[in-house]
């Protein structure tokens, strides 16, 4: 009797459609299968990252600019093409327009009744695929104010994407069409200015980007380099607004009356405030709750939306060594501001901070930070001088800050 040989990925097929089964558990099996496969099917047939479907896909969906007078038969043909193809995996407006100027204002979701009833995009993943994009999305600040049913949603339309030394993830100038959260990899930031190509700044090991292309329909910022082999997540464009625009808008409500009354933001434009808002996640936090540890590296700025956090410092000994008491310094109310230190001195944390009570603060990343706050940081400057005094009236030396 000859041995039955089973195909290749066969096994693979088979468990990822039981492992989506049992997480979605649809009513009807036959017509999720029909689905699933369907979503299998065209995810393979169009590499989501391939180059010019991902310049086409930037370009299309939901966009801000009403001129489609450049538009070719080449394109037209492309886009009734794609439009068939991706009919079960994406939203859009319905109707094409070239994107011909930068536009700052964020699309406004709610003006897009269509949008909620696409379908659904969903790249089928392994249980340990699952467990490691659940553990690289853990942090991301664009996700923590999802609900949970469009987090799982999102986490459902992420794609694995594998990269190697030296690949450009994003160039700057191009149209955006993925957002990017990472795994794992150190990936440098590059920003055009006058001709040179300067490196501002790096993703390692953790984080996003690739947001702004997204949320603003503008070219993208940056470019973004994998400096060794890495592993990101992908989502797509129309996903992202679907889900990650569209919470950004219930974001702006909330958070609007808040942000205006934040002292360190005044100075800013409200269109620079509400860019904040955009970018911004929200930690709920218990009383006692670690925050900041002391000595830690820094990758993000808070702000306190309600209840309050206290600062303490590690005493220094006589022979200038770090016992382990912690001396309160000061505290932080609702609008207060802290984390900024170490992200302006470039140096690890200089105190370490704790929620007194239950406290929420707004959280913005480093990165975003640096792009955003630029014009605030005289205040900072001037607080963190503050700080110095204090430090030396306390302990005598302002060497803690420095360390
Ligand atoms: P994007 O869709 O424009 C490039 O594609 C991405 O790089 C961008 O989204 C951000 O997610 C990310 N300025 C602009 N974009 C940045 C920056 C940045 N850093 C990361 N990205 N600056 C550097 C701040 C450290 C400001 C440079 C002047
Ligand atoms: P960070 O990024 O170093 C800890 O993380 C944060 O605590 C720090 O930024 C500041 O935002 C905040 N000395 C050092 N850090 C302070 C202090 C402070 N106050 C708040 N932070 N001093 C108290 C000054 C009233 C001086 C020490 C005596």
């Amino acid at each position: 009797m000859s041995a039955v040989e089973i195909p290749a990925g066969l096994k693979e097929l088979l468990q990822g459609y039981t492992v989506a089964v049992l997480r979605r558990r649809p009513p009807n099996l036959v017509e999720f299968a029909v689905q699933h496969f369907t979503l299998l099917l065209e995810s393979q047939r169009n590499d989501p990252r391939g180059k010019k479907r991902g310049a086409k896909a930037g370009r299309k969906g939901v966009t801000f600019e009403t001129n489609s007078n450049n538009k070719d038969e080449e394109e037209e043909e492309e886009e009734e093409e794609e439009e068939e193809e991706q009919d079960t995996t994406r939203c859009t407006t319905g109707t094409y327009n070239r994107r011909v100027s930068v536009c700052a204002e964020a699309y406004n979701p709610d003006d897009d009744e269509d949008e909620d009833t696409e379908a659904r995009v969903v790249h089928p993943k392994t249980d340990e695929q699952r467990r490691r994009l659940q553990d690289a999305c853990r942090d991301i600040l664009l996700f923590k104010t999802l609900e949970q049913e469009q987090f799982s949603e999102v986490l459902d339309a992420m794609f694995e994407v594998l990269v190697k030394p030296q690949e450009h993830i994003i160039d700057q100038g191009d149209d955006g069409d993925n957002f990017y959260v990472i795994e794992k990899g150190v990936y440098d930031i590059f920003v055009r200015k006058d001709g040179a190509s300067l490196c501002v700044g790096k993703y390692d090991n953790k984080g996003s980007f690739g947001e702004l292309a997204l949320m603003y329909n503008t070219p993208r910022a940056a470019t973004i380099v994998a400096t060794h082999d890495g592993a990101l997540w992908g989502l797509d464009r129309a996903t992202f607004h679907r889900l990650i625009v569209k919470n950004n808008a219930k974001k702006r409500r909330m958070y609007e009356a808040f942000i205006e009354c934040v002292p360190l933001l005044k100075s800013l434009e409200l269109s620079e405030r509400m860019r904040i808002v955009d970018v911004l996640g929200a930690r709920t936090l218990k009383d006692g709750d670690r925050i900041i540890t002391q000595g830690d590296t820094a990758d993000c700025f808070y702000i306190v939306e309600s209840g309050e956090v206290k600062i303490t410092i590690k005493r220094k000994t006589k022979a200038g060594q770090q016992d382990n008491a912690e001396v309160e310094v000061a505290r932080c109310s609702r609008g207060q501001y802290f984390g900024e230190l170490a992200l302006v001195t470039n140096k690890p944390r200089a105190a370490s901070v704790y929620a007194v009570g239950e406290t929420r603060c707004l959280v913005i990343d480093v990165q975003a930070f640096e792009r955003l706050l630029g014009p605030c940081m005289d205040i900072m400057k001037r607080n963190i001088s503050q700080y110095e005094d204090q430090l030396v009236a306390l302990f005598g030396s302002s060497d803690d800050l420095k360390h």
